[in-house]
């Protein structure tokens, strides 16, 4: 009886972490301007304590029947195919976010950070000039939706052969600069809940308000858990032409943290007809209160957030 109970609740509790991953998708994909602020008609991952049932993406090389696979390559290239259920490479991708497959790299100490979108060869071979950049061990993610399956992201670890420097993680930090731009955030990621994630992005101490549309948005995040890169890939809230979000100089994101952890963040912003990539430290410790509360979580608590990076600055 008591096995037949806790597969039971296990169930449950698949039922709920999937519910709630859709209800994210929906809040991310349509993002109405007041209905976003709510995961409704979800029920929350946890309780307590940001701990899910499910792993995050990014962690396993083969998932839901899936499997990434390396394919030897000259040293400027980086090549993969995903395997499908039928044994098969897969050949049929669905577009999600203007591109069919989104490749992501890091480094196991979270350097070296790349967004790249590989083409695809007729043998459902993906090729792309490499964006590992040195010498370290590497982690790939492929961040894509097989037509027909659910959208998966897969990684896969790569090593580059050279002399090796361990590149120590970035304090956490609410403003950073790139290529002559500042952004600065605001918000703090909550285990467990969605959260308002907001960046700022100035030039010689002016916003900037035009952004360019990049993979149909006004900025791409991704954010990886320290220590094992989970992987996780958030979008704003709102999208070019929806007749209200602005291009800049604030971009917001709904992000979930799938536990406390120090997590390092990417954005991805076009301007004046280049990518640009800003990068943060983010600590997340559990104990102060999202921007957003998930509707059935515990009740906020204002002035317990001491210490929190990103919180409560503007
Ligand atoms: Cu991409």
């Amino acid at each position: 009886m008591r096995t037949v109970t806790r597969l039971a609740g296990f169930a449950v509790g698949l039922v709920a972490v999937f519910g709630t991953t859709y209800g994210i998708g929906r809040v991310v994909d349509r993002a109405p301007a007041a209905e976003s602020r709510h995961d409704d008609g979800a029920a929350p991952v946890t309780g307590t304590g940001g701990v899910t049932d499910r792993p995050p993406g990014g962690l396993l090389v083969s998932d839901n029947g899936y499997t990434l696979e390396t394919v030897d390559a000259p040293a400027d290239e980086f090549a993969f195919r995903i395997v499908g259920p039928d044994g098969r490479p897969v050949t049929r991708y669905d577009v999600a976010h203007d591109k069919r497959m989104h490749l992501i790299v890091a480094r196991r100490d979270l350097s070296g950070f790349r967004h790249v979108h590989p083409e695809l060869a007729p043998d459902g071979t993906w090729r792309v000039d490499t964006p590992l950049a040195g010498a370290g061990q590497w982690r790939a993610f492929a961040d894509f939706v097989p037509t027909g399956a659910e959208p998966l992201t897969l990684g896969v670890d790569v090593t580059v052969p050279g002399e090796l420097t361990e590149r120590p993680l970035p304090a956490p930090s609410t403003s950073t600069t790139v290529d002559g731009y500042t952004v600065t955030l605001t918000g703090a990621p909550q285990p467990g809940r969605t959260s308002e994630l907001t960046l700022t992005v100035s030039r010689d101490g002016q916003p900037v308000t035009d952004l360019e549309p990049y993979l149909g948005a006004y900025g791409h995040l991704v954010a990886l858990r320290r220590g094992d890169l989970a992987y996780l890939h958030v979008h704003p809230d709102g999208t070019p032409g929806d007749g209200r979000t602005r291009p800049g100089p604030a971009v917001t994101f709904l992000a979930e943290v799938p536990s406390v952890g120090s997590y390092r963040l990417y954005l991805d912003f076009r301007h004046g007809g280049a990518v640009h990539t800003a990068e943060f430290t983010v600590v997340t410790d559990g104990t102060s209160t999202g921007v957003v509360p998930s509707p059935s979580g515990p009740a906020p608590t204002e002035g317990a957030d001491h210490g929190t990076p990103g919180h409560g600055h503007n």
